[in-house]
């Protein structure tokens, strides 16, 4: 395992300056001297007084660790230490949020506010400041030059792609975490749980509410596997039980870990293909240097998981072929993976420069989240997969490589559903570091 620092603690200035510079420098493209970050408002249901689960602005929990309070807001003027508002609402009927406290609180300036109003009066200048949030009705209100300027945030997010120490400290701390409820939902799965308990198993493991995480796990028993984003957990186990695919996360200081994880019931075809697509996956990943593109990883992935289909028979073409005429989509119809951090699919996964401009996903793999050559500090996902998908392969038995297809081989398989292997992946010092492996094979000693 390589050593990662996770003293979050003693990583987090260094951090703090690193992100205050950053948006220090991106100020000028849009003339301001200072941003204004909400943490974001509660939002309401149609004709109800009950809010949604609060999602936090994720400019603002760049800067620190607050993803739980709503209408707070963060003031950074260039060259001073940044201005923390800080929402505590006097209110009986919910607990105000207590005084902030912890390893962050001592580089920032803190001030209690009561309401919005409390906030405005304590911004100074709105002429000089760019706001970045949803609530564009309120920056207007106050005053505000510049309302989310695109130049300012195209770059900040391309430079988000490059984490900090602290942030790999966070991300390699999250992956354990899920790690941990992984191992729960494995156990609970060979206990032949249904989706709904192996889910809340896997909650109680990592010890988050629902709304804690950093996306909705995915809890795919057999067929439900090959629903990419299947979103139910029925409560009733299948009658028999032949798969699990659980693609499920953990937060740790708002930065997300995403991994996916299959299994199956004994030995026989379904394990050996997990076990090809996992050779293959750790393949993809010691291919990783910087320079490379993300986009030719992809292809390449799609080229061994033609070998997959090939060593097993299920397709009878050659690699090249199969990938030329793309009929490894049908297997593999989403990308090899995405920028992963303070959002789950991180932002500017497409983007070329900090100006902004794209580079669109191939027009082959139009589901391709990534598209930027990989370099130092980045932060993503590499998760091949390979699924049985029904309307996909009714596709294919109506195209001309349809009789290259062993449809008897199909037929068995697709009651396992699908295959999905999923990883964190850190570049650093020109090598790939899997986080999710380090979190795997420290839990096993
Ligand atoms: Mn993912």
């Amino acid at each position: 395992m390589q050593e990662i620092s996770m003293d979050v603690e003693s990583l987090y200035k260094d951090h703090l300056s690193q992100v205050q510079h950053r948006y220090e420098k991106a100020l000028a493209s849009c003339g301001c001297s200072g941003v204004l970050i909400p943490s974001g408002t509660l939002k309401y249901g149609f004709l109800d007084d009950h809010p949604y689960p609060f999602k936090v602005n994720p400019h603002f929990k760049t800067w620190l660790p607050i993803d739980d309070n709503d209408d707070s807001f963060i003031l950074m003027r260039a060259g001073e230490k940044p201005l923390l508002l800080f929402n505590q609402r006097q209110d009986y009927w919910h607990k105000p949020a207590s005084d902030p406290d912890g390893f962050w609180v001592a580089q920032w300036e803190i001030q209690a506010i009561r309401s919005l109003s409390d906030a405005s009066n304590r911004i100074g200048d709105p002429g000089s400041l760019a706001f970045i949030g949803e609530e564009t009705g309120l920056a207007r209100d106050w005053g505000i030059a510049q309302i989310n300027p695109q130049n300012l945030l195209s770059e900040i997010h391309y430079h988000r792609a490059y984490k900090t120490d602290y942030e790999i400290a966070c991300l390699q701390i999250a992956n354990n975490i899920a790690v941990s409820g992984h191992r729960v939902a494995e156990e609970a799965f060979r206990m032949g749980c249904s989706e709904f308990e192996i889910q809340h198993r896997y909650l109680a493991a990592i010890a988050h509410r629902e709304k804690e995480t950093p996306y909705s796990g995915i809890v795919a028993l057999n067929e439900h596997g090959a629903i990419l984003h299947y979103q139910y957990y029925e409560k009733q186990a299948p009658a028999t039980i032949y798969s699990l695919l659980i693609d499920a996360g953990a937060n740790k200081n708002g930065y997300a870990a995403d991994i996916t994880r299959t299994y199956a019931v004994g030995n026989g075809l379904f394990q050996d293909l997990i076990d090809a697509v996992n050779t293959q996956q750790l393949a993809i990943i010691d291919e990783i240097r910087p320079g490379l593109n993300y986009a030719d990883l992809n292809e390449k992935m799609h080229l061994r998981l033609a070998g997959v289909l090939r060593d097993f028979k299920i397709v009878n073409m050659n690699e090249e072929s199969m990938v030329e005429s793309n009929l490894t989509f049908t297997f593999f119809p989403h990308g090899l993976g995405h920028l992963l951090g303070l959002q789950t699919h991180d932002v500017a996964g497409l983007q070329k420069s900090a100006d902004g401009d794209e580079k669109a996903a191939p027009e082959k793999y139009p589901a391709l989240r990534l598209t930027r050559t990989v370099e130092n500090r980045q932060v993503f996902t590499i998760e091949p997969g390979l699924y049985f998908i029904p309307m996909l392969l009714n596709r294919l038995r109506q195209s001309t490589h349809a009789r290259q297809v062993n449809w008897q081989l199909i037929e068995e398989l697709i009651p396992c559903g699908g295959i999905r292997i999923e990883d964190n992946i850190a570049m650093l010092d020109d090598g790939p570091v899997n986080l999710t492996r380090n979190a795997f094979d420290a839990q096993l000693t």
